[in-house]
């Protein structure tokens, strides 16, 4: 049979199942990546369940997103990943060293690997042929100790690239910006983008990995480009032609869904505020003033792209108001500018050359004025996240983002009138592995240091017969974990404690829900109601046990994003669908709603009656679980349920 790409990788991963879309499969994961922010719970997690090293082939800790380090609460945890990464026969990528997605695509990745990871831009490693998928820290902390990873049959939507950029104004995140246009922040759920056509031939791996990096606003599974001579060529550059192999669908590979798009007639385009997924193209919005500038992330990090900005910044000076901060994304990319003398271009232009690490992306630091305009060459530009709640984040490509920060002003980068040199992929890369510790031999010495920041993870009880509980929120379509569980800087340094972190739960939404969650809990707990693709975004688990903590028994909304959901249900809390949309309408914040019989529910039809007892209505709900997720919701979640299956093994 001809088969696509996907089918190929998980052909040969295959624990069991069929490859048909929508059934059950397990597949042997070959990597798993962690990252500091939503990584000490996952090896707190490791820990727990109780076995003492990790079983897949590679497994990288690294140390990105909490580098302010405010006060001891980062470098604590930063000791606590170093020294569990040591214990438990994992990488250590220590701070400096970059974001995990970039460095992980130059020191790791690899054609027909399945990788892991902590953290929904996982799906860079898509750009050299590999399905990275993003999950939950239980889900990759069950999968390090043994367990297949277990999903759902995506569909596979090929994405049939013809044409060429008009490189060097156009690049591959205009690429990803048309699709997002296109499909939206929905388009992707429930599949895997595999791209193909003779476009991919014109991309470089750095240029493939945007898009697929990005392709997790998509809401997809994840996404994947082919394994060619273009990826023979990084792979050499990187001194790791060994893991090169070549991987390209059969001609008569077949496709759930085709899209067609000619890369000559992508413009640049730009996400609009509060949505990656508002997208026009620039020109429409030109004029505008520009007060911040922010380049880099795990989306545009790549050499040549960080070379171009400086090449572009040579000789200028930003205009008095502007603010231009870069963060190259990995230590690799940042050497070889500064060897070239290319930080000195930045930094004499007057931009602030960040560390190695997610920074402005996630509100560490870089925050814009009140309702400043910052222009970012990242991938999300949800209200709030940036730090500044009224700011307004636009997100387009890196030259474009030199341009505007020239200019001062929203600009499409060919009017500008500024000459962009076109940089390919280095022949050599730089390479300096000393701040990646390898896995131990002998670790009879090791031991795990937490500090005083560092609290168990809370375990739910057993899924309860009957929830009588109040509706403590009632949000809108498209909710995202920055709205359910906030970063920046204020938060994250509480990623390894829930009890502190909880008290952020839906802080931009609404003060109050966690004071009003915890006096709920006391009377039968909390539900939260929302509409379409709730809880889009981040992987982090913290927006399912936070809310597990205060007591939040159930969500029902229209429809979840798939991280989301399997996070909810690994830490016990039961995700119901309105069977009826309109039933949206019948539910107020502060109604009481009681759900009864749900043992038996969840071994039947899964409907469940659900009575309003305030409005004195009924209607009807239901939940899509799968047969291994019925088993661990009953039990409080996947991990008791993983700790009572290895006990019993
Ligand atoms: C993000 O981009 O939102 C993050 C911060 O990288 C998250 C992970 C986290 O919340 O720690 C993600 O994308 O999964
Ligand atoms: Fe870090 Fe931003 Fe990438 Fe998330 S999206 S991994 S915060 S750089």
């Amino acid at each position: 049979m001809e088969r696509n790409i996907v089918q190929k990788i998980f052909d040969a991963h295959k624990i069991y199942g069929e490859l048909a879309p929508g059934s059950q499969i397990g597949l042997k994961v070959d990597q798993v990546l962690t990252q500091d922010a939503t990584g000490t719970m996952t090896w707190l997690e490791f820990e727990a369940i109780g076995i003492d090293r990790v079983q897949v082939e590679t497994a990288v800790s690294y140390v990105d997103h909490n580098m302010l380090q405010s006060s001891f609460m980062n470098a604590d945890d930063h000791q606590f990943l170093r020294t569990a990464a040591a214990k438990f026969g994992a990488w250590f990528s220590k701070p400096g060293n970059g974001i995990c997605h970039q460095v992980h695509l130059e020191r790791f990745a690899a054609p027909g690997k399945i990788a892991l990871g902590t953290d929904s831009h996982t799906p860079t490693g898509g750009g050299m042929g590999m399905i990275a998928i993003g999950v939950g820290g239980l889900e990759a902390a069950t999968v390090m100790a043994g367990a297949p990873l277990e999903i759902t049959m995506p569909k596979v939507l090929k994405i049939n690239l013809t044409g060429s950029l008009r490189k060097p104004h156009i690049t591959a995140m205009d690429v990803i910006l048309a699709l997002l246009q296109k499909l939206t922040v929905k388009g992707g759920v429930g599949k895997i983008v595999e791209y193909g056509g003779p476009g991919v031939a014109t991309l470089a791996v750095t240029e493939r990995a945007t898009i697929t990096n990005m392709g997790a606003e998509l809401g997809a599974t994840t996404s994947i480009f082919p394994s060619d001579v273009n990826t023979l060529k990084f792979l050499k550059a990187e001194s790791r032609e060994k893991d090169w192999c070549e991987l390209v669908a059969d001609v008569d590979a077949a496709y759930d869904e085709v899209i067609d798009l000619d890369l000559s007639k992508v413009e640049p385009m730009t996400a609009r505020p509060h949505s990656p997924d508002n997208v026009v193209s620039i020109r429409e919005i030109a004029g505008r003033k520009v007060d911040q500038v922010c380049i880099g992330s795990c989306t545009n990090s790549s050499y040549p792209a960080m070379k171009t900005v400086a090449l572009m910044l040579r000789g200028k000076t930003l205009p008095e108001w502007v603010n231009l901060l870069i963060n190259p994304g990995s230590r690799q990319v940042c050497e070889m500018l500064s060897r070239e003398g290319l930080i000195a271009d930045m930094i004499a232009a007057g931009a602030r050359v960040l560390e190695s690490s997610c920074g402005p992306c996630i509100g560490m630091g870089g925050a814009p004025g009140s309702g400043h305009v910052s222009v970012r060459s990242f991938n999300r530009n949800f209200q709030g996240r940036s730090g500044t709640k009224d700011a307004q984040v636009y997100l387009t490509n890196p030259v474009a983002c030199v341009v505007m920060a020239l200019k001062g002003e929203i600009i499409d980068p060919r009017d500008a009138g500024f000459e962009v040199p076109e940089v390919n992929e280095p022949d050599m890369f730089i390479i300096n592995d000393n701040l990646l510790i390898p896995p131990k031999a002998d670790i009879s010495d090791v031991v795990i240091i937490k500090g005083p920041n560092i609290k168990d993870v809370p375990v739910k009880e057993p899924l309860r017969e009957s929830i009588s509980a109040e509706v403590l929120l009632k949000t809108g379509d498209n909710i995202t974990t920055d709205d359910i569980m906030p970063a920046g800087s204020r938060v994250l340094p509480f990623r390894s404690n829930i009890p502190a972190i909880s008290e952020f739960v839906f802080e931009n939404i609404d003060k109050t829900f966690s004071s009003r969650a915890a006096a709920a809990k006391q009377k039968g707990g909390g539900i939260v109601v929302g509409g379409e693709n709730y809880g889009q975004g981040s992987s982090r688990e913290h927006a399912a046990i936070a809310p597990m903590y205060l007591g939040v028994q159930a969500v029902l909304v229209k429809s979840f994003a798939r991280i989301h959901r399997a996070n909810l249900i690994n830490f016990g809390i039961l995700p119901l669908l309105f069977i009826d949309a309109a039933d949206y309408d019948r539910v107020n914040q502060g109604d009481i709603l009681t759900i009864r019989n749900i043992a038996a529910g969840i071994g039947g039809d899964q409907r469940y009656e659900a009575e309003n007892l305030t409005q004195g209505i009924v209607f009807y709900v239901v939940s899509d679980l799968n047969n291994r997720e019925k088993g661990l919701l009953l039990k409080g979640g996947l991990l008791p349920y993983t700790k009572e299956r290895a006990l019993t093994k």
